[in-house]
């Protein structure tokens, strides 16, 4: 590798080469002189927000200097990388992350102490990094977390939207979005103005023979838009590995405006254009799910795929080393379909201006990427019209066709009796108009595909890519259980319980081995552990009680039951199941006598999600929600029997606070619908136990932490085809009395106007209830009515969350990403030692 200063002079760069701050001292020193000079502020106007500023900036500086050591490691080992593509990563807050990653945590609440500021209240300042829907840019998040933990030569690529998920209010009940412009200060990123890629859209393409004969193609002719790195340092926990998340930001590729139409007058054009560049990296689309097929998303999606690519393949060619060698140097994980257009884009790289013929490249591109399923629901599968893609990547449609032919030869060849198979696995959808299946584009370009938990994975196998199976065989087809990073899910979210298990563990090893958790249960009886667990769990019932008094207003009572479900709102996720129980409960409590109500277990139900703004039905989930709160928490018969709180705006710091402080939490969408879940597994791993369906990781958690401790309820996933059905074709629909009732209430105007709630109540009773609600009312109810009894047994609910947290090993991110290294970036055993001996 050639550097750049010369040998003599390296001298003075080795001796001002900065350097880490390591003491409290050099610590503060850092902080105030970013206060002073990067942020000219002093001592006399340094509010909280300027506390903030100056402690990210002096972590960034230390995180800088990891970075650029590691990679100036990786440049000189070159060793095989994994690049993570994935449209969302749901960072949440840095600071506290980086400082407990860099294990300064100590030294920071010290100094800040000295410097007159308290960490909390600092740390407090930052905005969350909200560049995801849910679950699934989580999971990036986490794993990235993890592949940094591990020293996985690992890149994270995605795109710099300047509007993340939208902040969500409520008014009158209703959910109103607000943009969510994070980027005003935001010290974690740094500008590459000189790492730049040019990413074409429309043109046509032409073809033509080159000197040797050859014929070859190109595209041309088309508009141009500048893609901008923005680079995020990932700091590994208890490893100096920095690894890095490559952010695009799109940009008028003849810079501010257009100079040639400025100067001829055409003012507003000359502006126009850089505009239109700019959208393309604007906003993250707020469907979780859901694929709307927008045009401008299919715009992010290439640019994204593009400039990632080129700059793999700028990195890759850097090595020169010969093609055959890409695959061993390059894994790429696609994560969901969403970045599939970097397979065609592979192979028009390869193909148009590297000059490989078409077996060679194909067989690299293959070899190459690796795509994770994260849904079996029809409407999350992304499918492009034909027309779209052919204006906009005409030579990729071109590809995507030949790779259709390539593959459906082999299909007639191998499978020739079954020849209406060929249009089922078409890549090309024969509908009007025609559309590109994307998922069955990423199963043919990749040389692995898995699904996030075993029941998902089954589902993968046995329904949306049964036919690959058959032509592929069923190694190509795998599961990798999702998983959680302990740093933030335990030591950030919950630093006392951490602590807690420290103590008993001999230190903190459990944070990057989580199987180390089993230790936990030879506590279970020891009474000085039993005492300070629930005394954590109290503290934090409490610290989410001062919450929600704070922003909602509404009292509760920690000793109460508490029971969460936070997630994105959606009907398959089933919070109208969960709030019809809440009415139920409500109604019942009403028609009790004093003497009963005395007995009654008391409870909080806490509900929190964002529903997409063009989601009907999810918003109107959240405006019941609100209107049961309202009715029942001003009930002056109810009391603290039953509290029901919307806490708005969930996010992943928010999540910190709520997740450590519930009893039961809820995971109960239709079975075989939740392709995994994560917040089931932050739940338990906090001592909160589960009611839940049979889907999903909750399924692998009653595996590992024992059918007692956990509360399942409703049908199987292997059910719900025939249920679905009888609720057409079988005897009149119906419903469960108590649901009856419930449904009845809502009509009655109890809750306020009954018309935004019609929709729901319908969809239950006039459009065959398909995430089957009033199937699982009954169990649901009579399972709720379980964990009262339960709860009641104070001693017994005690050593169950005990038990739970410590079976909760297998969930770590960690264990993932040691996963997929092995089984689908090949990157073990290499890896694996430099893992076990510490690289650096
Ligand atoms: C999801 C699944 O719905 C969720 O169950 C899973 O845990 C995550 C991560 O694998 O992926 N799939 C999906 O499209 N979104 C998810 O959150 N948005």
């Amino acid at each position: 590798v050639e550097a750049s200063v010369p040998e003599e002079q390296r001298e003075a760069w080795k001796k001002h080469s900065a350097k880490e701050f390591k003491t409290k001292d050099q610590f503060e020193a850092d902080v105030v002189r970013h206060i002073e000079t990067t942020l000219a502020r002093s001592l006399f106007n340094c509010d909280e927000a300027a506390a903030y500023a100056g402690t990210a900036l002096a972590l960034r500086d230390r995180l800088i200097i990891e970075w650029n050591r590691t990679q100036q490691q990786q440049t000189f080992a070159d060793p095989k990388r994994v690049y993570y593509l994935s449209l969302e990563f749901l960072m949440g807050r840095a600071l506290d992350n980086a400082i407990l990653n860099v294990g300064m945590k100590d030294v920071a609440k010290q100094g800040l102490e000295e410097l007159g500021f308290r960490m909390e209240d600092v740390i407090s300042q930052e905005r969350d990094a909200a560049l995801g829907n849910g679950g699934l840019g989580r999971l990036a998040a986490c794993f990235l977390d993890s592949l940094a933990t591990l020293n996985y030569p690992a890149w994270g690529y995605a795109l710099r939207y300047r509007y993340g998920i939208f902040r969500q209010e409520i008014v009158d009940g209703y959910q109103v979005e607000v943009p969510d412009y994070w980027l005003d200060f935001n010290p974690w990123e740094f500008p590459r103005h000189d790492v730049t890629v040019d990413v074409q859209f429309y043109g046509g393409v032409r073809k033509y023979t080159d000197d040797s004969g050859k014929q070859l193609s190109v595209w041309e002719n088309g508009e141009i838009v500048t893609a901008v790195a923005y680079d995020a340092p990932i700091p590994g926990y208890g490893t100096r590995t920095t690894n890095n998340l490559r952010l695009w930001s799109s940009k008028a590729s003849h810079g501010e405006f257009d100079f040639t139409k400025f100067n001829s007058g055409e003012y507003e054009a000359s502006v126009a254009d850089q505009q239109r560049a700019e959208t393309i990296s604007a906003v993250l689309y707020p469907n979780d799910s859901l694929d709307r097929g927008k045009e401008l998303r299919l715009k992010q999606q290439y640019f994204w795929c593009a400039a990632s690519l080129f700059d793999i393949v700028r990195r890759f060619k850097k090595s020169k080393k010969a093609w055959k060698e890409f695959a061993n140097q390059v894994a790429i994980q696609l994560n969901d379909t969403h970045p599939t257009l970097a397979i065609p884009e592979l192979m028009r790289i390869l193909l148009d201006q590297e000059g490989l013929e078409w077996d060679e490249a194909w067989s690299i591109t293959q070899a190459t990427f690796g795509y994770t399923n994260h849904t079996v629901m029809p409407e999350a599968l992304e499918k492009w019209s034909v027309p779209l893609v052919q204006h906009l990547l005409p030579r990729h449609l071109q590809i995507i066709y030949d790779i259709n032919f390539h593959f459906l030869q082999y299909v007639e060849r191998n499978f020739p009796k079954e020849r209406e198979m060929l249009s089922r696995v078409s890549i090309i959808e024969e509908s009007e108009p025609k559309r590109v299946r994307m998922a069955f584009l990423a199963v043919i370009g990749s040389h692995k595909v898995n699904g996030v938990a075993e029941l998902h994975s089954d589902l993968v196998r046995t329904t949306i890519f049964k036919d690959f199976v058959k032509i592929y065989g069923p190694d190509k087809f795998t599961n990798v259980t999702n998983g959680i990073t302990p740093r933030r899910w335990l030591h950030q979210a919950n630093p006392r319980l951490s602590a807690l298990i420290a103590s008993k563990l001999g230190g903190h090893e459990f944070l990057r081995d989580l199987n180390l958790l089993h230790k936990v249960e030879a506590y279970v009886d020891d009474e000085e552990f039993r005492k300070e667990f629930r005394a954590i769990k109290y503290a934090n019932k409490v610290r989410l009680a001062e919450y929600t008094k704070a922003v909602e207003g509404i009292t509760v009572n920690p000793s109460s039951l508490f029971d969460i479900q936070v997630k994105r709102i959606h009907e398959y996720k089933r919070q109208q199941l969960n709030i019809f129980g809440v009415i139920h409960r409500y109604l019942e409590l009403k028609s009790m006598s004093p003497e009963a109500r005395a007995k009654v277990q008391p409870r909080v139900s806490f509900f929190g999600g964002k529903a997409a703004p063009g989601y009907w039905m999810a918003k109107m989930v959240i405006h019941l929600i609100n209107q049961v709160g309202k009715v029942v928490n001003a009930d002056p018969d109810i009391g603290d029997l039953l509290k029901v709180v919307f806490l708005f705006d969930y996010n992943v710091s928010k999540a910190e606070i709520i997740t450590p402080a519930s009893d039961i939490s809820e995971h109960i969408s239709t079975a075989g619908t939740e392709a995994s879940g994560t917040s089931n597994m932050k739940f338990v791993l906090n001592g909160g136990l589960i009611i839940g369906t049979c889907d999903g990781a909750n399924i692998e958690i009653t595996r590992e932490v024992g059918e007692d401790n956990i509360f399942l309820f409703g049908n199987l996933a292997e059910d719900v085809e025939d249920l679905r059905h009888a609720h057409f074709y079988g005897d009149s629909f119906q419903l469960d009395p108590s649901l009856q009732r419930v449904f009845d209430t809502i009509r009655s105007g109890t809750f306020g106007d009954a018309g935004p709630f019609s929709g729901l109540v319908d969809s239950i009773v006039d459009h065959g209830d398909y995430y089957l609600v009033s199937d699982d009312f009954k169990s649901y109810v009579e399972t709720q009515g379980l964990i009262d009894e339960a709860y009641k047994d104070q001693e017994a609910w005690l050593t169950r969350t005990i038990t739970a947290v410590s079976r909760m090993g297998f969930f770590s991110s960690d264990r993932c990403i040691d996963e997929y290294a092995e089984m689908i970036c090949e990157l073990f055993p290499p890896l694996a030692v430099w893992r076990r001996e510490g690289w650096f």
